[in-house]
């Protein structure tokens, strides 16, 4: 699997203004138990550096920016995540950080299962040595 997947959300926007609709099982890869939203994050503030075992993510900005850096322990990459019609997977044993939040962001992460402490690799170190086993 790659790195980046990314994945475009179906736009119905018109002359009013925008809209996205997302629906479990068809704009995803997975049915949707979980919705999570990051926001009024403080500058100089960078989230995540982390990586899960099982779970699968995609997370969209629908205002404002950040920036994402993912790292399956192989390659490594970094993007802005500023158009709420694009959504990025956060796929099982990648690390990921967020960095460089705008005031204005708001980051909406969709996810497989419910909230579980014991999916989380928070260790770099541990992350490292799981994915090069
Ligand atoms: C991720 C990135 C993109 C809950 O109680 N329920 C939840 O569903 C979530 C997501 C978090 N929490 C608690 C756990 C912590 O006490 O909220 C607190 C903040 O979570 P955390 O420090 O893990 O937040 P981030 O922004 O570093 O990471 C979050 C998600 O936790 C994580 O799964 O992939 O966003």
């Amino acid at each position: 699997m790659s790195l980046i997947n990314w994945i475009d959300l179906p736009s119905r926007g018109d002359e009013r203004g925008g809209l996205v609709a997302i629906e479990s099982g068809k704009n995803l890869p997975f049915e949707i138990e979980r919705v999570y939203y990051i926001h009024g994050t403080q500058d100089g503030v960078s989230r995540g550096f982390h990586a899960h075992k099982k779970l699968q993510q995609v997370a969209v900005c629908v205002a404002g920016s950040c920036e994402m850096r993912l790292d399956d322990g192989t390659e490594k990459a970094s993007f802005q995540l500023d158009d709420p019609a694009k959504a990025i997977a956060i796929n099982p044993m990648v690390w990921h950080e967020m960095h460089h939040f705008s005031s204005d962001c708001v980051l909406v992460v969709f996810a497989d299962a419910a909230y579980d402490e014991s999916d989380y690799i928070r260790d770099y170190d541990s992350f490292q040595e799981a994915v090069t086993r």
